[in-house]
């Protein structure tokens, strides 16, 4: 048994371009990407890292509700969505609020989620997602079902999900591989495994060696990739991403990451469950620290250009929370109202009561 595992996890090796130091370790896999394009992926996680720094400022203020924490995993993220289309969709988990802010969520939306207003719900047309979900692996086998959908229309399309190392336990996860797998459809399953399920260590998860290898049950490719590396995420997701409209099937990829932060700002501590020493090793990996040496050895990105990304974030993120404010409150006749097409009786005499109340 012990041997088959070795086995097993053999085929499963850490892909990557970028070390830690930012240099190129793999030179045949970097992707064709422009000076322009490399340098809107560091933009992209320099902008995420002050929102996210922003967001638990405003939750600590009190101006934010339900946040969970990204530092770290701005690489995981963002790599994988640069390698997406328009018209692919996406199915978040409660992490995963920058990929759709990049999908074209408008901010002051995803503020407004946070605060949990049914506004924050609704996507404008043509930003290809859903919600962030948060019953743990529930979005697998929706990604599931939304990759069968574009495969019976013909579209040259992918439907993406993300989860995290905790999620791979749950039946879920098994469900939506197997049944994408079986029927061949366009879905990439992304496991974000960033070592914890709240206080859970991944070791206590599974016997397996990776995450990655339990693509092979389902029949499907799987990948692990160094989830600090943007440009192995973007090559790894990108490739997924051709195997999937090419009619290949789909992928699943094991990103391997860290979050600095708490699992949410909710309340718990992570020095109750992590070492300092894990911490340090991981910040080390930094996936904004090693880009940046990357770009900075090629010439292309400098500590101005860096301020301006930062000023630029901090803007936006202020004039986002004004809309945010400036939305009306919500109200129990648009709880009820956005419930049912056809409200049933003992509904509609609610919603006549809360009418006659919110007009006063
Ligand atoms: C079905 C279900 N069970 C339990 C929970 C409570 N819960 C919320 S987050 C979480 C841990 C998930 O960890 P992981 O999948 O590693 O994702 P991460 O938060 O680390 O990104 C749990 C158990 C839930 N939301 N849904
Ligand atoms: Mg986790």
């Amino acid at each position: 048994m012990k041997r088959t595992n070795e086995k097993i996890a053999e085929q499963f090796k850490t892909f990557q371009i970028l070390d830690e130091e930012g240099k190129v370790v793999n030179e045949e896999a970097m992707p064709k990407l422009s000076d322009d394009e490399l340098k809107e992926l560091m933009t992209r996680m320099v902008y995420t890292r002050i929102l996210d720094q922003r967001s638990i400022a405003l939750n600590r203020q009190g101006r934010l509700g339900f946040y969970a924490p990204t530092a770290g995993q701005e690489a995981s993220q963002l790599g994988s969505q640069f390698a997406l289309e328009k018209e692919d969709f996406i199915l978040p988990g409660y992490r995963d609020v920058p990929q759709l802010i990049w999908h074209g969520l408008p901010l002051y939306k995803a503020f407004l989620f946070s605060r949990g207003h049914y506004i924050g719900n609704q996507f404008p047309d043509g930003v290809n997602a859903l919600s962030p979900q948060i019953i743990i692996g529930a979005q697998y086998v929706q990604t599931a079902g939304v990759a069968m959908g574009m495969q019976k229309r013909g579209q040259k399309s992918v439907a993406i999900t993300y989860t995290g190392d905790g999620g791979t336990s749950q039946g879920d996860f098994y469900e939506g591989m197997n049944f994408a797998g079986a029927f061949n459809s366009p879905a990439i399953f992304i496991v974000q495994n960033n070592r914890f399920a709240i206080s859970t260590p991944v070791e206590k998860q599974t016997a397996a060696d990776t995450l990655a290898q339990k693509a092979v049950a389902a029949g499907i490719e799987g990948v692990q990739v160094d989830g600090m590396d943007v440009l192995a995420v973007y090559t790894v997701t990108k490739e997924a991403r051709e195997r999937a409209v090419n009619g290949e099937g789909p992928t699943l990829i094991e990103m391997l990451t860290y979050r600095y932060g708490p699992h949410t700002m909710a309340g718990d501590d992570p020095t109750r469950y992590r070492s300092e020493e894990l911490d340090n090793e991981w910040e080390k990996k930094d996936p904004l620290v090693r880009f940046r040496k990357f770009l900075e050895e090629k010439g292309i990105w400098s500590e101005d250009e860096e301020n301006a990304v930062i000023e630029r974030a901090k803007d936006e993120i202020k004039a986002a929370i004004k809309e945010a404010d400036n939305t009306p409150k919500q109200k129990v006749t648009d709880l009820i109202g956005n419930m049912y097409e056809t409200l049933p009786a003992n509904l509609n005499e609610q919603m006549e009561e809360y009418k006659a109340k919110e007009s006063k």
